[in-house]
């Protein structure tokens, strides 16, 4: 790992749980190569966790390339002799290592210092974003993504759409999709839905709705916490990679973790997703297609906040009734409460073909703010300029 290369953006991210921190980090990495031409170092303090969502990934490995971006773990002490790059960005307020902070304040050009937050869709962000903030002689700028205009924009790669429309162009996509990880073949009629979510006691009342669907429902969920509320029907041999279990209407299949394109490809070809966090809550609105989001829950229930703010955002288009079923389909998942949910999702069956049409939309809308790799090089360029 070149330490001391004056061009490099040093992206810093500590894996507070989950995936979500590592998988936002690692998409923008390779962003901000792939598309901009920038030589990132990217460093984790797990890189276990890293390896679920980056198979060829070695954690034994302190210090390796993948897809042109260089990843270290950070390990404590953090290398004496490491010389910062171009840009530093902060990850989820992850605060740099001492003697990193030490190294740029010894500095007489230091690097544009980033934090870069968590995604809402709540305003206030519009008030915050790319505001300074002195740390000694230091500046280090908040920058907000967001689905407004005045935020840092979202995460999502150039060519994603075209790929996408390519995928969902042809039902042989879907076919293969199931074929190559030894799913059953697809039926004509059958919903697809992925399920991805933390732990909800509301999980069961859906399974109950899908049990008795008119027409065929086939539920792909990967390895993970959404299982666990699932155990009480779902015998231990089921939740497992290849597991199978069919009553009524519904087929459960578990799946094992992929890469993230392979995670893309599950979105892709399903027709609902459910999916929870950041990174996967904005993948599922990249499917196009109806989801439902499991926000990651904070105290004192802050996560109802910001899930409204985005409900409130994301059914602004939406007819009257659809937006009030949405919204109320959200929070009565997020708030555990197994009769409305049912209820909201039994509404959505004549609702459908609204919703799928405003998912078709959406993506455009929620790009108001532009492309966050994109808006990070232009801000990055603006203040390297000024400091010149
Ligand atoms: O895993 P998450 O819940 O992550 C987070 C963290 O908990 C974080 O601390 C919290 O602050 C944040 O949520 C809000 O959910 P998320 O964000 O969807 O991240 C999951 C990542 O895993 C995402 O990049 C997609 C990826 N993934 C794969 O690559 N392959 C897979 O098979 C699956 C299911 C997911």
């Amino acid at each position: 790992m070149p330490l001391t290369t004056s061009a490099y953006w040093d992206i810093f991210c500590t894996v507070v749980d989950n995936y979500g921190d590592i998988g936002v980090t690692w998409r923008l990495a390779r962003q901000l190569s792939r598309e901009f031409q920038q030589p990132v170092r990217l460093w984790v303090d797990n890189l276990s966790s890293f390896q679920r969502l980056c198979p060829t990934l070695d954690p034994s490995q302190p210090s390796q390339q993948i897809d042109n971006v260089l990843i270290g773990h950070w390990d404590t002490p953090f290398p004496a002799d490491w010389q910062p790059g171009k840009v530093v960005i902060e990850a989820f307020a992850c605060e740099l290592p001492a003697n990193v902070q030490q190294t740029m304040l010894n500095m007489a050009n230091p690097p544009v210092w980033l934090n870069l937050d968590y995604l809402t869709a709540e305003s206030w962000i519009d008030g915050c974003h790319g505001l300074p903030s002195r740390q000694q002689h230091l500046t280090r700028y908040f920058f907000f993504p967001g689905f407004s205009e005045k935020s840092g924009g979202l995460l999502c790669e150039n060519n994603l759409f075209a790929k996408r429309d390519q995928w969902q162009s042809s039902p042989d996509h879907r076919r293969q999709f199931c074929q190559d990880r030894d799913l059953l073949p697809p039926q004509a009629d059958e919903l697809f839905i992925s399920l991805f979510t933390y732990e909800n006691k509301a999980l069961l009342a859906l399974l109950e709705c899908w049990l008795q669907h008119q027409t065929p429902i086939r539920c792909l969920i990967p390895m993970g916490k959404a299982l666990n509320s699932l155990r009480t029907i779902l015998p231990d041999a089921v939740c497992q990679p290849g597991g199978r279990w069919q009553q009524g209407s519904l087929t459960i299949e578990v799946l094992p973790m992929t890469d993230q394109d392979g995670y893309d490809q599950l979105l892709w070809s399903c027709d609902f997703n459910i999916v929870r966090g950041e990174d996967s809550f904005l993948r599922a609105q990249w499917a196009a297609r109806p989801f439902l989001w499991h926000i990651y829950p904070q105290e004192e229930a802050a996560h109802l906040e910001k899930l409204q703010a985005f409900t409130a955002r994301y059914s602004q288009k939406m007819s009257p009734e659809l937006a009030v079923t949405v919204q109320q389909l959200f929070l009565s998942f997020n708030q555990e409460q197994p009769a409305e949910l049912q209820q909201n999702w039994e509404k959505l069956q004549k609702q459908w073909p609204e919703w799928q049409q405003q998912s078709h939309s959406w993506p455009q809308t929620a790009l108001a703010g532009g492309n966050l790799a994109s808006q990070l090089v232009q801000f990055a360029e603006k203040q390297l300029k000024c400091s010149a």
